[in-house]
């Protein structure tokens, strides 16, 4: 049997392999590590000129990183902090436990922050520093469904009362209640970031990382050594926008940064990897990315075992085994660990020998152990020059027993029976009887009790309690009248686009004394398609490294000029990675307590589609500033066809209650709308943002036709009235961006062929009109008999008279939504249907939108209204030139 080990399958002798190991410990022993590894790394070039194929791994061995001889010192009582966290995690199970006991199917979750604990309340009582007047603080990104936990914390610090985590997942109970889940627009002084929806806040947390560096470069904060950490689930790195940007982390040197992963190895429904492994599949990608990574795998009392593996064959039978395996060996006994892990060779089992079964079935995981923990959070925030993550193994469910530790069940473990209650508290030794523990109160000892003392002192130590948000900013203060000016004028004869209006005002806004400095415009690799380029050179884009190179257009006026205090974040391709931006900077008002203002432009098609979650999430953390859907209009934005013809971005901005958004026409409808907008965001510190979609379309830009700007803002204005009011046949057409254009067209043509005289309005926002009117029913509703509340549409259409035809580049259903506010029947005429390749004229043909289909359908409500003869209808459908049995756009 030995002379079988002793040689490897290419025939070398082990005293041989013995030979260059003993020679690589003298150099580590003599020259330290950096020469070693130096060392290795030549041989490894060596090896690859000599023309050796060395199979590519950017995997270290399924052992922890750091190791004991470097592991430094735990500076806490390790007693009083288990204390601490035995009784979090009491309180964390109660109010899961009775929420459910209350109401059944409340939900919540026990197991996974029974898996992080550790991980908590070291960074808690070690690392997390909180915001102060003198330090901005750290930043935290809690895993979400780990919330009961931090608020069981948040119990102990007395910063939570016993009735708030009795209502947990009742927040409409009289009092006040806890949310679900972190969210910051529901507890504003609590929670800062949104995380429930898995995936958003690793990537969030990489451009928050980078946001605060932004601010450093530009001279807008001081630099400091401020961490921002993400913990976030095995399970949860499986989502694409979790690994989407770590590239984008190490490349930027964001050692600012520190990811935990907590690798439980479970998701939802079962292991995360259950025929791999989970913690050696992330660490090559993070450390292919150039991360530095740290594994935290076991805890101390594998220490010895470790040692006496002097051939190195327990590490070789860890990583050989595989999570689903490893699962099982968590829930099994003593007898069986020894038998079926380290059974497999008579060596492994020598190791163990000395070890009873119950002292093999409490080997602690490294995640679990507070002195692995700390050894890698101190060597992250140490860690200079790249990101770091740290990979820790847990357990799911630790401390449930029979009740889900380490189950697939576990997640949704929301109920124990009173022996599993007893276990539990007997487990952590939380001081309830029988009898009293099977209520499951929440308990917290005396405010004189070393617990709580010690926990008060650690977070005094720290700056204060985490998490907690606060509006730090102080309002802005002009009015900026000046600026918007110029805008309201019209473009006197010239032809211009919405977007090139919106960038002469960005460009105004960039120079302005108060504001130019907070403004952030951010694009994804559009610059040049919205007529940015200018901006490249007169703000510079953003480079944490300044222009290492000589841009190849140097000799031109709007060269390519990157600068270490550049204004511009150039996202390149990541429309997901810009809003993650937006959010830091738009967010900035709160985390760092400077009014950034964040500009997002971007094709509108790849906005709402496909970053909706983070948009939503944005509204939830009360993030502020203008989201710019570009190259806007299904029938606008010509040629481009099917994939980037937007038609739905208004449609799908409806459900976000906190945004506004805009269809604007006119330039000086958008300068309204941001001037306002600047004014109710930073000015009066509104939980608002705004979604504006802006045209390629060049057209004359009118100056603004009085005193509309109420109208702007609330939806709708008369835009253009009819000549002859006195007409005996009315009309009353509506449209919105480019497409008011085609209703002023329809306007000369009625009046001009079919002797129809019709007001044209501009509808900006149709989400505007919808809202006002469905709180003037529900306010209505809600108090009979006393005077009704008028929607403003219908104050709008009061006197005016006639067929009422609206236009849209979108959908259908947005005016349609406030039709039944109208006096009369509306008609609608909208984008539905997929996008073509193909000119304006041709599109608007297609779906039905221009003049012509606007002056029919006109002509048809009067005739459905007796208003006209048939034969008028029949002779305009000839002189319009309308193919009345023309593809459906629909269905087309
Ligand atoms: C985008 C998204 N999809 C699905 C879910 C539902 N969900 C909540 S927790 C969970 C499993 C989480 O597993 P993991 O990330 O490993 O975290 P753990 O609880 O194991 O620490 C799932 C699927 C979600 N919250 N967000
Ligand atoms: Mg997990």
């Amino acid at each position: 049997m030995d002379n079988e080990l002793s040689t490897h399958p290419h025939g070398i002798e082990d005293v041989e392999i013995q030979e260059w190991l003993e020679s690589l410990d003298s150099v580590l022993e003599s020259s330290g590590p950096e020469v070693a590894a130096e060392i290795l790394e030549r041989l490894r070039a060596h090896a690859t000129v000599s023309g050796i194929d060395l199979p590519f791994s950017a995997n270290t061995p399924y052992a922890n990183t750091i190791p004991v001889r470097l592991q430094p010192l735990f500076p806490g009582d390790q007693e009083l902090e288990r204390r601490i966290k035995s009784l979090i995690r009491w309180n964390a199970l109660a109010m899961v436990v009775r929420a459910n006991r209350v109401e059944h199917n409340i939900g919540g979750h026990i197991s996974t922050y029974a898996s992080a604990a550790t991980l908590y309340e070291v960074g808690f009582n070690h690392f997390f520093r909180a915001r102060t007047e003198e330090f901005e603080g750290d930043t935290v990104y809690f895993q979400g469904h780990a919330a009961p936990g931090i608020y069981a914390r948040a119990f102990l610090e007395g910063r939570l009362s016993a009735h708030q985590l009795e209502n947990f997942r009742r927040e409409l109970k009289p009092g006040g209640g806890l949310s679900s889940y972190p969210h910051p627009w529901l507890m504003p002084d609590f929670w800062e970031f949104p995380t429930v929806s898995m995936g958003l806040s690793p990537l969030m947390a990489i451009y928050q990382a980078r946001f605060n560096r932004y601010l450093e470069n530009r001279g807008l904060k001081a630099a400091t050594d401020a961490k921002v950490w993400a913990f976030i689930g095995d399970g949860e790195t499986d989502e694409p926008e979790s690994l989407g940007a770590i590239t984008l982390a190490s490349r930027e040197r964001l050692d600012n940064l520190i990811f935990v992963v907590n690798c439980n190895l479970q998701r939802l429904d079962g292991p995360v990897r259950g025929n791999g492994q989970i913690i050696q599949e992330l660490e090559s990608a993070f450390r292919g990315a150039g991360w530095n990574v740290i594994k935290v795998l076991w805890g101390s009392e594998w220490d010895p075992i470790l040692e006496r593996d002097t051939e190195g064959l327990l590490v070789k039978r860890m990583g050989e085994t595989v999570d689903g395996e490893y699962q099982k060996l968590v829930v099994s006994s003593g007898a069986y660990v020894r038998e079926h892990f380290f059974g497999s060779d008579p060596r492994l089992l020598q190791l163990v020998e000395p070890l009873p079964d119950e002292a093999l079935r409490r080997l602690r995981l490294g995640g679990h152990d507070p002195r692995k923990v700390y050894a890698a959070y101190k060597a992250a925030v140490e860690h200079r020059g790249s990101p770091t993550v740290i990979l820790a193994r847990t357990i799911k469910g630790y401390g449930l027993g029979e009740a889900g530790e380490g189950k697939n069940v576990t997640h949704q473990q929301k109920k124990l029976n009173e022996d599993e209650l007893r276990e539990f508290r007997s487990r952590f030794g939380i001081p309830l009887n029988d009898e009293d523990c099977t209520e499951v109160p929440f308990y917290r000892p005396p405010e004189d009790s070393a617990e709580i003392q010690y926990l008060r002192a650690r977070r005094e130590a720290l700056g204060g309690y985490v998490p907690q948000r606060r509006v730090r900013s102080k309002p802005l203060v002009a009015d900026h009248d000046d600026l918007f000016k110029e805008f309201l004028e019209g473009s006197d004869g010239r032809e211009v686009s919405t977007t090139m209006a919106f960038v002469g005002m960005l460009r105004k806004m960039l120079k302005d004394r108060e504001i130019g400095k907070l403004i952030v415009p951010i694009v994804p690799d559009e610059a040049r398609t919205f007529g940015m380029e200018s901006l490249f050179r007169s703000v510079g884009i953003y480079s944490s490294v300044g222009q290492r190179y000589e841009p190849v257009d140097v000799n031109t006026l709007l060269y390519y000029h990157e600068a270490k205090d550049g204004q511009i974040l150039e996202e390149g391709i990541t429309e997901a990675g810009s809003m993650a931006s937006f959010i830091a900077a738009g967010s900035a008002y709160a985390t760092h307590g400077i009014n950034m203002i964040p500009f997002f432009i971007y094709y509108s098609m790849f906005g709402f589609q496909r970053i909706a979650d983070f948009i939503w999430a944005s509204a939830d953390m009360r993030t502020r500033g203008f989201l710019l859907g570009g190259t806007a209009g299904r029938s606008t934005l010509s040629g481009e066809g099917l994939q980037h013809q937007d038609g739905n971005s208004h449609v799908l901005a409806l459900p976000v209650p906190n945004l506004k958004a805009y269809d604007p026409a006119y330039a000086y409808e958008i300068a309204v709308i941001i001037q306002d907008g600047i004014r109710r965001m930073y000015k009066d510190g509104e939980s608002v943002f705004y979604y504006l979609t802006v045209m390629n379309e060049p057209y004359e830009m009118p100056s603004i036709p009085g005193d509309v700007r109420e109208g702007i803002l609330r939806g709708m204005y008369r835009f253009r009235k009819a000549a002859n009011d006195k007409a005996k046949l009315r009309a009353q057409l509506f449209g919105s961006g480019a497409i008011l254009n085609e209703a002023l067209s329809a306007q000369e043509i009625l009046e001009s062929k079919y002797g129809v005289a019709a007001d044209v309005w501009s509808v900006t926002s149709y989400k505007e009109l919808y809202l006002d009117g469905i709180e003037a029913e529900r306010w209505n509703r809600l108090h009979p008999g006393e005077k009704l509340r008028v929607p403003y549409v219908t104050q709008c259409l009061a006197d005016a008279p006639g067929a009422i035809v609206a236009a849209t580049d979108y959908l259908k259903t947005l005016p349609s939504m406030v039709g039944r506010w109208m006096p009369r029947r509306l008609t609608t005429l909208g984008t539905d249907g997929f996008g073509r390749s193909e000119g304006r004229a041709a599109l608007r043909d297609f779906f039905e939108v221009d003049s012509r289909f606007i002056t029919m359908a006109t002509l048809h409500e009067l005739f459905l209204d007796g208003k006209i003869e048939r034969c008028v209808l029949d002779r305009a459908i000839k002189d319009l030139g309308i193919h009345t049995d023309k593809p459906n756009p629909l269905v087309s």
